[in-house]
């Protein structure tokens, strides 16, 4: 029995205003229509995490703190709306009765842990039994997870995904989510180009404005952060601040919180020891393409499809990757990183 298994991260895929970075819906069409009628017993393909952009997309023109199940199925349908193309690519995928689809929830798309946003999905895509939704896949040794829960301003617990706040059930985000969503995305719709550019570490090094402008949003963050969101937790628990981990992290790489460069390594190392007995592990999160040994482990990491220029090479748009793993009668015969084609 061979079983084929395809992994994409970071599409990101929003409502098509200005705060959406995937332009590419032509391109995961064919890539979806690709894999549609594979030679195989059974295929599955692997949204590894911010799969949708729940959380830049504003609802309403507003970022409410408080993200409730009716907020996170407003932005669902949206979603629908601006890529139906994407989601049309899905449901012809998933007709075929030996394809599945599975759908791991990182950073920006913590609201698929929502019942009915899951419920939502699997009527959207007609396909009730071959939708999965959870943080982490493990299938015949292959380990894949987002890779946010190595991020110290994007953890969180797995057992709390959601917290009650003035008697309404909501989503229990981390402190980076808040910062993203109230702060730095000010920044986004203020220069929704400069943001494409990768690594962003060198995008502020070359624009001084942005710069500017950048580091006056993260002062005001900062401040409110140490000066008042102590005592805002009182009383809403969306201010809670990972204090032990922000310290972790700033022991570890210094005051480098931007270049995933510098982070991966640890990452790696960390997810391989967390996960001894599998064999290939794969995430995403880190925008970064990745395929190497690691402790007698295959790891991939796969990049994003969200429009973004290299500003390392020429400003190329950066190549859209996928992992492959074919597994044949339970055991991975192949695992590799690629790029896509059209
Ligand atoms: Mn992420």
């Amino acid at each position: 029995m061979i079983e084929k298994f395809y992994f994409i991260s970071d599409t990101e895929l929003g409502r098509g205003d200005i705060t959406d970075d995937f332009k590419d819906d032509n391109g995961l069409n064919s890539f979806i229509a690709g894999i549609t009628h594979e030679k195989s017993d059974k295929t599955t393909l692997v949204f590894n995490g911010d799969s949708i952009d729940f959380l830049k997309m504003a609802h309403q023109n507003n970022y409410p703190r408080a993200i409730t199940e009716e907020i996170s199925l407003w932005k669902l349908e949206e979603c629908f709306t601006a890529h139906s193309n994407v989601f049309d690519a899905l449901k012809k995928f998933l007709q075929d009765k030996k394809n599945h689809l599975f759908f791991v929830i990182g950073n920006h798309d913590a609201d698929l842990a929502w019942p009915k946003i899951q419920t939502r999905l699997k009527q959207f895509l007609n396909a009730e039994h071959r939708i999965t939704f959870d943080f982490k896949f493990n299938q015949h040794g292959i380990h894949a997870e987002h890779g946010h829960l190595f991020d110290a301003f994007f953890m969180h617990s797995l057992k709390k995904i959601f917290t009650t706040w003035r008697g309404r059930k909501i989503l229990n985000l981390p402190f980076g989510y808040y910062a993203s969503s109230q702060y730095l995305i000010d920044i986004k719709r203020k220069f929704p180009h400069v943001d494409q550019l990768f690594p962003k570490h060198i995008a502020l090094h070359q624009h001084p404005t942005y710069r500017k402008y950048a580091s006056s949003v993260v002062n005001k963050l900062t401040l409110r952060t140490i000066l008042k969101y102590p005592f805002y937790t009182i009383f809403n628990p969306t201010y809670k601040l990972p204090i032990g981990r922000f310290i972790r992290h700033t022991v570890r790489y210094g005051r480098e919180y931007l270049d995933d460069n510098a982070f991966i390594d640890h990452r790696i190392k960390q997810v391989c020891h967390k996960n001894p007995n599998a064999k290939v592990i794969i995430m995403g999160h880190a925008h970064l393409a990745i395929d190497r040994k690691e402790s007698n482990k295959h790891v991939i990491i796969t990049d994003t499809w969200r429009e973004e220029y290299d500003m390392e090479h020429n400003l190329e748009r950066k190549p859209r990757t996928f992992a492959k793993v074919i597994v044949e009668d339970g055991s991975v015969r192949d695992a590799g990183l690629h790029i896509f084609q059209q």
